[in-house]
């Protein structure tokens, strides 16, 4: 290898720590039994991303317990990992019970990526958190940290083969990447303890990935899981039905830092055409590349985004086919249509029925009452009745909401029955609402700097006001709020993004497309609420007087010149 290709300097303290772990070991174990904190020390607090936890304190608490002189009210966050976003109705049954019992929101939060989190579980529950996943088959493992994330796939597997195919692909994709090493099983579970060596970990290796690295499979024309918000994607590609290959995209990824031009949201590269037994070889390569190429150096620029900017697409490519022994192929033709996912009953290739259903920011929750229509808002216990009696599965979706999969049709009006009568399902969310998106924020997370899913609602209803004025009700924008420039609600995939800059300001971005194939450009920096729906009110009157037919609100904006056009490059994200 040339040493051109290694970015060179002094390694990132996460490198260290990650050498230093004993293959993730760390001192956990230790930590777990001091009472005196209820958080972990320096290293681990890290380590323990990488068995799917992070540690927190309520934001909103955290003023008043530094004023008494006390320690912030330290717990975990858990993701689970679910590639495909898959769960029994069983599994959910253990999960509804913990997360009421021993979390202190007492919630289940659906993510952008197909799984669940547990927010607010103290110290002397996590073992017993893990324990409990693991009594029924989930796991946490490479949830979080830098290592190969929760495998995504499009949500309907019932609905083709095809589909059916595809998620088969992305387990099997997520067991080839996991990492191999016994710290989960010996911390958490209890196991035995067995030595690991280098050789046990041949693909992520003894200081694993130099950064978080994210894969989906997805099914076109359905583009729902964001495929360039993610490092690696497997494109299906079908002939009369049957799936024959894919077309791998590499590079995607959406965060940036502030005034920080090296850092950018880019859409992925097309590779080229494998054949399907092409792809644990061509996964493993990707990964493996990026493992010795990424930057090491600065945390900031180690994405495989950044290496393919600095080493140059080709050359990557090259040393995926060189690792992988294939050659990719012309990319076979294909298109997206849509990311949004089919609110309500659709019918499956198996004459079963599956119900999707729109969870407001992926919040499962008994809420109060809903404050739109005033009916009840008891998601929790409502989803809870549909597990103890639904014979298929629950299918999270990459955009937070929930499907319930596989329903005989004598079964269907009784589901229906629960889920109306819990507010799972309301004729009169608008499009707009089933088209907007946030990102957790306050009060879990730590990075956030403006609120996100504690605005949208209240956001939407305004925008939706707006439509109606302008004479566009009915129809709808992707709109997605993050609470910082990390873009964990995709906005940098949305015809409108916020992108949180301090409490209550926002910069504003315009102009993906339906697809979700072009990042969208900054137009105004610094919005407060009110400039937000000024700025709406205005757009919209306009694309709704010079919009040609059929024609989205994000491919208005850059046709009528609000923005320009972002291509794939930094240069026309920063302007420069
Ligand atoms: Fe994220 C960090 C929540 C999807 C980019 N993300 C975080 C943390 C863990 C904050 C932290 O590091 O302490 C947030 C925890 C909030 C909380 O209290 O729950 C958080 N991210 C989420 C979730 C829950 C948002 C949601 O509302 O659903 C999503 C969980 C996904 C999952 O199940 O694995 C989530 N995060 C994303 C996405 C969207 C996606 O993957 O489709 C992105 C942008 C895509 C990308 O990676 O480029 C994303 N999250 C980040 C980043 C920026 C990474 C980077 O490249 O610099 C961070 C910060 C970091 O890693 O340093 C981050
Ligand atoms: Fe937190 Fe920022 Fe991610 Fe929102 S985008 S969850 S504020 S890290």
């Amino acid at each position: 290898m040339t040493t051109e290709l290694i970015v060179k300097g002094k390694l990132s303290d996460n490198e260290r720590l990650k050498a230093e772990s004993n293959f993730l070991r760390g001192t956990i174990s230790e930590d777990l039994k001091d009472g005196i904190t209820g958080g972990f020390s320096a290293d681990n607090f890290h380590l323990i991303r990488l068995h799917g936890m992070y540690q927190q304190d309520d934001r909103d608490i955290r003023g008043e317990r530094q004023k008494q002189k006390l320690e912030p009210l330290h717990n975990v966050m858990l993701r689970a990992r679910l590639p495909g976003g898959i769960i029994t109705p069983k599994q959910w049954l253990t999960i509804d019970k913990f997360a009421q019992e021993k979390t202190s929101y007492g919630s289940i939060r659906l993510t952008t990526r197909q799984t669940f989190q547990f927010h607010g579980v103290l110290k002397p529950n996590i073992k017993l958190m893990h324990q409990t996943l693991n009594s029924i088959g989930i796991d946490a493992i490479a949830t979080a940290g830098d290592v190969n994330r929760n495998v995504l796939c499009t949500p309907n597997p019932i609905e083709s083969e095809v589909h059916q195919e595809a998620y088969e692909w992305a387990k099997k994709i997520s067991e080839h990447l996991l990492p191999k090493t016994r710290a989960y099983a010996e911390i958490w579970l209890d196991e035995e303890k067995v030595e690991t060596t280098e050789n046990d970990e041949p693909i992520l290796g003894r200081t694993y990935l130099p950064r978080k690295f994210k894969t989906t499979v997805v099914v076109p024309p359905q583009n729902d899981i964001d495929v360039h918000a993610n490092d690696l994607n497997f494109v299906a590609i079908s002939e009369n039905g049957k799936l024959i290959g894919f077309n791998v995209l590499v590079g995607g990824g959406l965060a940036m830092t502030h005034g920080d031009k090296s850092t950018y949201p880019r859409k992925a590269d097309d590779f080229g055409f494998i054949s399907v037994e092409q792809t644990l070889a061509v996964a493993e390569a990707v990964v493996t590349t990026q493992r010795d190429w990424g930057n090491r150096v600065n945390r900031k620029n180690a994405k495989t985004k950044y290496t393919l900017d600095r080493v140059g697409v080709d050359v990557f490519k090259a040393e995926v086919e060189k690792r992988a022994g294939i050659s990719f192929a012309q990319s076979r033709p294909y298109t997206f249509t849509e990311r949004g996912d089919r609110i309500g009953w659709v019918e499956g290739v198996d004459n079963k029925h599956h119900l999707t259903l729109f969870i407001e920011n992926g919040r499962i929750l008994d809420f109060p009452s809903d404050n739109h229509s005033g009916i009840s808002k008891n998601l929790k216990t409502g989803l809870r009745q549909i597990a103890e009696i639904h014979q298929g599965d629950f299918r999270l979706t990459a955009n937070q909401n929930l499907i319930i999969a596989g329903v005989a049709q004598a079964d269907k009006t009784q589901i229906e029955k629960i889920a109306r009568e819990h507010g799972l399902i309301n004729d009169n969310i608008s499009n707009q609402r089933k088209s907007s998106m946030a990102c957790v924020a306050f009060p879990t997370c730590p990075l956030a700097m403006a609120e996100a899913e504690r605005y949208l609602p209240t956001l939407v209803d305004d925008v939706e006001t707006i439509l109606t004025k302008n004479g566009l009700e009915g129809e709808s924008i992707i709109l997605r709020v993050t609470g910082c420039p990390n873009g964990c609600g995709r906005a940098m995939l949305a015809e409108i993004g916020l992108v949180g800059k301090g409490p209550g300001k926002y910069n504003m971005h315009l102009g993906s497309n339906l697809g979700g194939t072009r990042v969208p450009k900054l137009y105004k920096e610094n919005l407060n609420e009110q400039d937000i729906l000024t700025e709406i009110d205005t757009l919209t009157a306009r694309w709704a007087s010079e919009r040609d037919q059929g024609e989205c609100f994000g491919d208005y904006v850059i046709r009528a010149s609000v923005v320009d056009e972002v291509k794939i490059s930094a240069r026309d994200f920063h302007d420069d």
